[in-house]
């Protein structure tokens, strides 16, 4: 440990090597009190501020309906969530590397419930919310993170402009 302590002290090793990579990108020190996931793709939107409602079912199909969103820059969307299957279905926005690492997660521990503003998990039949403000331009993704959905198909695009 103690010679780890002097490479890093003399700059021989760069920190991102130790931290692993892609990951410690969202995750630097200047950003640390901000979301991962908020930080690329938008933010927890106000409800006061929801400029358009768009819905989005989800299927045992593994797919999601409509499987491509577009909204403008900084627009303010509430998605309204629909799972029509007969098992639990979530969706997830995120790029689709922290989708892929969030749904390796998940696999690892499948009782983990995890809840966040940049998701929504509904029981069979369920209908919900999720309040989002798109804040940058790009083109992201969504999925469903329950083990093996994203892997069978189930994820969409989302397209900012
Ligand atoms: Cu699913």
């Amino acid at each position: 440990m103690k010679l780890l302590m002097v490479l890093l002290a003399i700059g021989v090793l760069p920190t991102a090597a130790l931290a692993g990579g892609e990951h410690a990108q969202g995750h630097s020190m200047e950003n640390m009190e901000h979301h991962g996931d908020e930080d690329q793709v938008g933010r927890k939107g106000d409800p006061a501020k929801v400029e358009r409602t768009v819905e989005v079912t989800m299927s045992d199909s593994m797919r999601f309906s409509p499987d491509k969103l577009r909204f403008k820059k900084d627009e303010t969307v509430r998605l309204v969530v629909h799972n029509a299957g007969k098992i639990r279905h979530e969706l997830v926005i995120g790029t689709m590397d922290e989708l892929k690492e969030h749904a390796a997660m998940m696999r690892k521990n499948p009782a983990m419930k995890h809840a966040e503003p940049n998701m929504i998990s509904l029981a069979p039949g369920k209908t919900g919310t999720l309040i989002w403000d798109f804040d940058r331009a790009g083109t992201f993704d969504f999925a469903c993170l329950v083990p093996g959905h994203l892997e069978a198909g189930m994820r969409g695009e989302i397209m900012v402009k």
